[in-house]
């Protein structure tokens, strides 16, 4: 997940594939999942990825009823051992939610939990964190009302929240960027821009990709410091080499077929 620190992110949280997953919304990187079993395959490796490289995680069972289901990230933010559970932005979503906040209350014991109410809307993709600075996405999924909730977490800890518009070629803030380190940021030179971001605290930076390969800047840095990426991404590939990031990469085609990115299927608590 986007919202914690390389350090923070120990444990995380994957919720299997149903077979209803050939049903999955697909509006935007994909024309929808049709190979359910190849999709599985390709979680099992991304399960082996984190675990290889430092991440326990733990497995949810799918839920046949929600095709989308396997995209925990939106049904949960944690930020610093609390919580914030996000009403989804899409209707189909909604009831998505409440095995994973279960498992969360539980595996985080005492947690400060809060809820939205009233029209707020917001899904996890869209934020990201780079360090202590907080990026939230306007997007189809995440209004204003829901960014109100999240600016009032994140200034219970003194985290400062910009908010970026998200361009209708795109689904969340996490479809078109991340951050593979506390202080690098990966985006897409067409979707956005640098205004968008802001100045950056001193040792940050924004590698800009050209749009070709917009689905690669959804990236996992792990707590080993390597980087979990997608395969075929060569211009993101050769950034984080550059850089002296060692990149770990896996196929994600039915993943991406149904708009999950990397980051979309797990949640770091
Ligand atoms: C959806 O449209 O909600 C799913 N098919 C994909 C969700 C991807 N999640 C994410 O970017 N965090």
């Amino acid at each position: 997940m986007a919202t914690v620190r390389l350090d923070q992110k120990k444990r995380a949280l994957v919720r299997s594939i149903p077979s209803s997953y050939t049903k999955a919304l697909a509006r935007y990187f994909g024309t929808g999942p049709t190979n359910v079993d190849l999709a599985r395959a390709q979680q099992q490796a991304y399960v082996d990825a984190l675990e290889a490289n430092g991440v326990a995680v733990h497995r949810l069972d799918a839920d046949e009823n929600h095709p989308d289901c396997m995209f925990v990230e939106d049904q949960a933010v944690v930020v610093d051992g609390h919580m914030l559970l996000p009403t989804p932005g899409h209707p189909s979503r909604v009831a998505e939610q409440p095995p994973i906040a279960e498992f969360l209350m539980e595996a985080l014991e005492g947690v400060q939990t809060c809820t939205m109410g009233g029209e707020a809307r917001m899904d996890g993709g869209d934020i990201i964190r780079l360090g202590d600075l907080f990026f939230v996405g306007r997007s189809s999924r995440t209004n204003d009302l829901g960014i109100v909730s999240l600016a009032s977490l994140l200034e219970f800890f003194g985290h400062e929240l910009r908010v970026i518009d998200i361009p209708e070629g795109a689904l969340h803030l996490t479809s078109i960027s991340s951050t593979p380190t506390d202080n690098i940021i990966l985006a897409p030179e067409g979707f956005l821009k640098p205004e968008d971001f802001g100045a950056l605290p001193e040792g940050c930076e924004i590698i800009w990709i050209p749009d070709e390969e917009v689905y690669g800047c959804n990236t996992i840095g792990l707590p080993n410091g390597k980087v979990l990426m997608a395969e075929g991404y060569p211009t993101v590939k050769a950034a984080l080499n550059e850089r002296g990031l060692e990149t770990v990469e896996i196929d994600m085609s039915e993943i991406r077929a149904a708009d999950g990115s990397l980051t979309c299927c797990s949640i770091f608590y």
